[in-house]
């Protein structure tokens, strides 16, 4: 049995305008994950991204903390999330960091764990899919990612304040998980635990009567500087505090 924690994360959206989250984060790598066996970002570690070619201090510090963990030992693996799906294999490459396709399932002690950032499980928001797809098309990211910096950083910014305010529209239904679609993919991929993040909702379910039996654990986001950190250890897999 692992004797290491391992821990998993998600959701911290950093960026330069909360520094509160940058030293959380920071406190985070510094205290918790340099002891650990290995560390998982489940998605949307920054608020905003818009290409490799980001100088901003939040990109540099969280890059410099995450290889400071790759030279201690520590794996860091990274799965995109619908904020910084942008991040390339350049910045993953800087930070020492392995890619982690979603959803992938990774074993810890043999036990099956589904990892996902969530908003693929989404199906609910019908016109989130089809903008989700169209923005994962490879020719349209080389495309967006050849125009100047200045030019993405302003459509990136006009992006989000258009899916805020289409967020404030939405039903909570819509803007949650489609327990069908967890079901499903809990059978396709043959296992009993699924963590997610995406929906800031953070709460371990438990579901006693599905066939068989599985547990639904949705990361928190990081907010007002506070930590929202899952870690596997013994066996179990809880919610812990920095
Ligand atoms: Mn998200």
């Amino acid at each position: 049995m692992l004797t290491k924690p391992i821990y998993i994360i998600s959701d911290l959206h950093l960026g330069d305008g909360h520094p509160e989250l940058l030293e959380a984060f920071e406190r985070f790598i510094d205290i918790k994950a340099r002891n650990a066996h290995a560390l998982y970002i489940l998605g949307d570690l920054f608020e905003a991204w818009v290409g490799d070619d980001d100088e901003s201090l939040t990109a540099k510090r969280v890059c410099e903390r995450l290889k400071s963990l790759a030279e201690l030992g520590v794996p860091v693996f990274y799965m995109h999330g619908n904020r910084d799906f942008l991040v390339g294999k350049s910045y993953i490459k800087q930070a020492c960091m392995h890619s982690l396709p979603d959803p992938s399932v990774v074993t810890f002690d043999g036990h099956d764990i589904l990892m996902s950032h969530g908003d693929l499980l989404c199906t609910h928001d019908i016109p989130y899919q089809r903008y989700r797809w169209l923005v994962h098309r490879s020719w349209l990211q080389a495309l967006f990612l050849a125009l100047p910096r200045s030019f993405r950083d302003k459509l990136g910014n006009k992006i989000r304040m258009k899916s805020q305010e289409q967020g404030s529209k939405k039903t909570m239904n819509l803007m949650d998980v489609d327990e069908e679609t967890v079901t499903k993919w809990l059978k396709q991929y043959q296992v009993y635990t699924i963590v997610h993040g995406h929906t800031h909702k953070p709460f371990k379910h438990f579901y006693p009567m599905s066939h068989p039996p599985f547990t639904r654990f949705v990361l928190g986001a990081w907010e007002n500087g506070q930590a929202r950190i899952l870690c596997y250890q013994r066996g179990e897999l809880a919610f812990v505090d920095l």
